[in-house]
């Protein structure tokens, strides 16, 4: 069995970023015009209002202050409501494609190494813009890396679950490098007509190189053990589908976008996650005292505090379980991968840590890795 490590990460952040304030507005005039239209029917009792949304409530329930979005008009035309994303030729990258060959070719460079050294691409993310064939593949191709490519999803988890896999195979010796890229377009399957939910998302891509640890000298993190889990759940759910027209289902309907029970989700995931990374340490023979970091999935900066208090047996220090999702928002399977990337260099030798993922599924995985 042959060792792995993790040598390199990119992080790529699209231009325009949303705040809260800026939403709220955009949200707000949309539900007053829907009011407006609709004011009949309201009045005779037959139909809810559409509820304004608060900047206030969303920073107190998420600890969301902007997302970065790949279309900022579409999204704030409250005319529209949805990202406004031209569609491209099919000679052309696709938009997944372009934005996770920027996080990987990040990743490369980090790492030192050329695409073409590099034997499996897995693109690991949460939704993917078509069936087939897989933007991996496109991905590799637009790289020029060698061996072979394949998509997966696991909703949030994509990214852990992705490095599980890539490592697996590293230590067998069916490879020796891969990279897992996770490009989200998650404002594309958010409902922003939806107050519950229109705040939660952004769009990101992130990329992960993993390399056989055989006599390497440059700064890297090694790959000290992997965990994945899951247990059915339909609290985080989207029906959108390859069935849809068999259906007869093609109109504009809500369930084809991302739904959610948010507060069973709050309350059910957080134990799952926590038992989930104590078994993992206690597996390991790590300690609470061991950890000099937790980069945590970034959906909810409650449940983040939460678990890193649980996982610590303390309140976490400054700086010790870094959250990017005031910034970023929830991008799902990039989020914590996002933490891992913007808050690990300066971690000394020897030093561990555990990149945690979770979500939808439910699922969980997680990475823990020592500085080397
Ligand atoms: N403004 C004002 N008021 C609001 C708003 C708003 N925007 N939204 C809701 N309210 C109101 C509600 O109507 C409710 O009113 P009332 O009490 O009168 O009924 C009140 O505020 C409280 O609402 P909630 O109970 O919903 O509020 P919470 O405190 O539970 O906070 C959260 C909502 C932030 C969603 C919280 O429940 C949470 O973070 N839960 C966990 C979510 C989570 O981790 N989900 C994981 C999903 S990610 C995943 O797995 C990947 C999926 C694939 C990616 C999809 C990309 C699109």
């Amino acid at each position: 069995m042959f060792k792995v490590a993790i040598t390199g990460t990119g992080v790529f952040t699209p231009k325009d970023a949303i705040t809260n304030d800026e939403l709220v507005v955009a949200f707000n005039a949309y539900a007053d015009k829907q009011n407006a239209k609709n004011a009949d029917a309201i009045a005779a009792g037959g139909m809810d209002p559409v509820p304004h949304s608060s900047a206030d409530f969303i920073l107190a329930a998420s600890g969301i202050e902007q997302r970065y979005v790949l279309n900022k008009t579409g999204i704030l035309d409250p005319d529209r409501m949805s990202p406004s994303l031209a569609p491209r030729d099919d000679d052309a990258p696709s938009i997944m494609a372009e934005i996770g060959v920027d996080a990987c070719q990040k990743a490369l460079d980090e790492a030192g190494i050329d695409a073409a050294d590099v034997d499996l691409v897995i693109c690991a993310a949460s939704n993917h813009e078509r069936a087939y064939p897989a933007i991996a593949v496109e991905i590799q191709q637009l790289l020029g890396a060698g061996g072979f490519a394949f998509d997966m999803n696991v909703a949030c988890s994509s990214a852990t679950f992705g490095i599980q896999t890539a490592a697996d195979m590293i230590k067998s010796g069916s490879i020796r490098r891969a990279l897992v890229v996770n490009p989200e377009i998650c404002s594309a399957h958010l409902e922003w007509r939806d107050r519950d939910c229109h705040f939660i998302f952004g769009d990101v891509a992130t990329a992960t190189l993993l390399e056989r640890d055989e006599g390497l000298t440059k700064p890297h993190f090694k790959v000290k053990s992997t965990r994945c889990a899951t247990q059915f759940s339909n609290n985080i759910r989207n029906n959108n589908g390859f069935l849809r027209r068999a259906h007869d289902q093609m109109g504009d309907q809500r369930d084809m976008q991302f739904m959610q029970n948010g507060r069973k989700v709050f309350k059910e995931v957080l134990p799952l996650v926590s038992r989930h990374i104590a078994e993992h340490m206690a597996d390991e023979g790590v300690q609470a005292d061991d950890l000099n970091r937790l980069w945590l999935h970034q959906a909810n900066k409650t449940m983040n505090d939460y678990i890193g208090k649980k996982v610590l047996g303390r309140e976490p220090a400054e700086g010790e379980q870094p959250n990017i999702l005031q910034d970023y928002a929830n991008t799902s399977s990039a989020g914590s991968i996002i933490a891992f990337s913007q808050n690990s260099k300066d971690l000394q030798a020897g030093d561990t840590g555990i990149i945690c993922s979770f979500g939808a599924g439910y699922s969980v995985g997680s990475v823990i890795v020592t500085r080397s």
